[in-house]
């Protein structure tokens, strides 16, 4: 890939645990944002992006994986499919246990998920702060026992311990790659930039022939809200004349609400949430050329 500087490294994490273990804590360490936030909800269809590192030479893009525990009820069998397959496809796995506990049924239940998955498997063992290092050492042993981890990296999330190690061990299991994310608008808010994308690209498949590639799409608002369970998305569409901008909204508004419907359906498929989505036209002429204002636009070149 041309595209990618000699040496920059790309690739997919999944971090998988049973609740409480401190997969979020970790990931907001990491991430340096309260970044979990709108994914929390678990979500069925694809794979979502819950944060992306970018380093000098580094973009570690962390994928959720809904459903690798105990299914309680039907919905389970297909959401472990969905997460296995996930296991699949990602570079490196992290396994996150807690290091105040002991192997138990729900450690057991995901490691018999791996036998069938060749993915690197790093076993991360958290919150070392709150015990003893003899504990420690008799936790991994038994680890060991029940399967052959590429990496056991201890850790402690909440106070950073050792976790600069564990991104440099990710680092060494991940392939040669392109930076897939701009590094200063996805760190903060993976979901932002997607959403525009995904609204960017029905407006543009819509419109197809009669506006090219001058088309942006701002993220104005997104915001959940909880008492109904609803994102709301507010955004812009910016096109450079008046011209594009009668295309884009179309005859009645036809069009734009084509884009609307179109967008929303895979924003909820994202978010794993119903959404509302407004969506506004503007003309702002020559935007191309404008460069400060693209990267607010998160646009890449
Ligand atoms: P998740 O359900 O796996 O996402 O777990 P969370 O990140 O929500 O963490 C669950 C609880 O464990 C929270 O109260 C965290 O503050 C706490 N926690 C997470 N990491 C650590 C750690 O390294 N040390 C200690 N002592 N507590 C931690
Ligand atoms: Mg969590
Ligand atoms: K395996």
């Amino acid at each position: 890939n041309e595209t990618t500087p000699k040496g920059h490294k790309s690739g997919f994490i999944s971090i998988i645990g049973r609740p409480n273990v401190g997969k979020s804590t970790f990931l907001n360490r990491v991430i340096g944002q309260k970044i979990a936030i709108m994914s929390d909800k678990p979500q069925t269809t694809r794979n979502k992006v819950q944060g992306v590192l970018t380093t000098d030479d580094t973009q570690f893009i962390f994928i959720d994986t809904p459903g690798i525990h105990k299914p309680k009820h039907k919905l389970g069998d297909f959401m472990m499919k969905v997460a296995q397959n996930t296991l699949k496809e990602v570079d490196v796995i992290l396994f996150m246990v807690n290091a105040q506990e002991g192997f138990g049924r729900g450690e057991e239940f995901i490691i018999e998920k791996f036998q069938s998955v060749r993915t690197p498997i790093f076993l991360v063992i958290n919150k070392i702060d709150q015990v003893h290092p003899d504990e420690l050492l008799k936790l991994i042993e038994s680890y060991k026992e029940k399967y052959e981890f590429s990496e056991i990296i201890p850790i402690s999330a909440l106070e950073g311990n050792n976790v600069e190690t564990l991104l440099g061990q990710i680092k060494e299991y991940i392939p040669e790659g392109p930076q897939f994310y701009p590094a200063d608008q996805v760190t903060d808010h993976p979901e932002r930039f997607i959403v525009s994308e995904l609204i960017r690209e029905k407006a543009l498949h819509l419109t197809r022939e009669e506006i090219p590639h001058s088309l942006a799409v701002i993220i104005d608002k997104m915001e959940r809200r909880e008492e109904k369970d609803v994102v709301h998305v507010m955004a812009t569409i910016i096109v450079e004349r008046d011209s594009q901008k009668g295309i884009v909204i179309g005859k009645q508004g036809k069009m734009l609400k084509e884009v609307g419907k179109r967008a929303r359906v895979d924003i909820e498929n994202l978010l794993g949430s119903k959404v509302y989505l407004e969506l506004w036209v503007k003309v702002q002429k020559d935007w191309r050329n404008k460069m400060s204002q693209l990267r607010d636009f998160g646009f890449r070149e």
